[in-house]
């Protein structure tokens, strides 16, 4: 572990907030356990290990019921951690992966079975090497004929640049942590419109209303943070999902506490109706449609 790394919070706080029944944690992580599953050599940090038992009792303890685990920059293309929280989530969590555009045929199914639903496309610097955007493209014209999506992440400065690529992609496009708006900046301000813009246009686009912990200037419980996933919530009631980002993998200010996080849930989608779309209906529409009809 870096030694600047901030481990996860070791006792939650239950949340007063209520999930539905069948609530999703659409964004999350599992780390290692570092001597079965090693780090990738090309990581930009090492961090605290984070196993999906862990997790699974983190889904417990905050009244959730299922997790879309995403493949985090840490273990680079190689998903075997992911995979076999997949495999040993008795059919509780689905997976977005990060992966080789030389990947077989074979591999793919394999991942399909396991569980996974979507690919991640990183363009975080601080993260990740840049890809050419045509690998990016071959790559979701090999995942778009499995039926899976495309999870995107980005920061606002360098939205404009990425539209026109974001606009070729095949499949629906979901954007992690609301397009990590500057929310010293307002709603009105330029940045957060154009991803308003985005979506408005593009009906294929969804977004995550998460991550208060990273976006916030004043800290917990995140005020700062509210107006922007309200925004959103309120705009896009049936293509906004939500999660927790455990283990908050760089984080520097501080460790939040998810009984918190989850407790900011009311406060972005105040009525039942728009807790059953973020928390269950979306989620499940996008990856467990065969439990849904779709
Ligand atoms: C997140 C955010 C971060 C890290 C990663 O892939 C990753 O390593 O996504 C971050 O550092 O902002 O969603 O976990």
């Amino acid at each position: 572990m870096d030694p600047d790394y901030l481990p996860f919070h070791p006792n939650p706080a239950k949340p007063t907030f209520i999930a539905p029944p069948g609530a999703v944690d659409a964004h999350c992580h599992v780390f290692g356990p570092a001597d079965q599953f090693p780090y990738a050599a090309e990581r930009k940090y090492t961090p605290c290990d984070a196993p999906r038992a862990k997790l699974f009792a983190l889904r417990d303890h905050l009244g959730f019921s299922r997790n879309v685990i995403v493949q985090a920059s840490c273990h680079g293309r190689d998903n075997a951690a992911l995979v076999d929280a997949l495999k040993s989530s008795d059919n509780l969590a689905r997976g977005v992966a990060v992966i080789d555009p030389n990947i077989s045929d074979e591999e793919l199914a394999l991942m399909d079975k396991a569980g996974v639903r979507a690919v991640r496309f990183n363009f975080v610097k601080r993260l990740v090497d840049a890809t050419p955007k045509e690998v990016f493209l071959g790559i979701s014209e090999r995942i778009a004929k499995l039926g899976w999506h495309i999870v995107v992440y980005f920061e606002a400065p360098d939205l404009e640049e990425l539209i026109p690529f974001l606009r070729q992609l095949p499949t629906t496009v979901v954007v992690d942590h609301m397009g990590r708006p500057d929310v010293t900046k307002g709603l009105d301000h330029e940045d957060f419109q154009r991803f308003v813009s985005l979506l408005r246009d593009n009906k294929n686009f969804w977004t995550k209303v998460s991550c208060p912990e990273r976006l916030t200037v004043s800290g917990p419980p995140y005020d700062d943070v509210i107006p922007f996933g309200r925004y959103l919530v309120e705009a896009f009631p049936d293509r906004v999902l939500w999660g927790t980002d455990w283990p908050h993998p760089n984080m520097k200010s501080h460790v939040p506490d998810e009984g918190v996080l989850v407790d900011v849930i009311p406060h972005i989608a105040p009525t039942a109706e728009l807790q059953q779309q973020l928390l269950v209906d979306n989620p499940m529409r996008l990856y467990w449609p065969e439990e849904t009809g779709g």
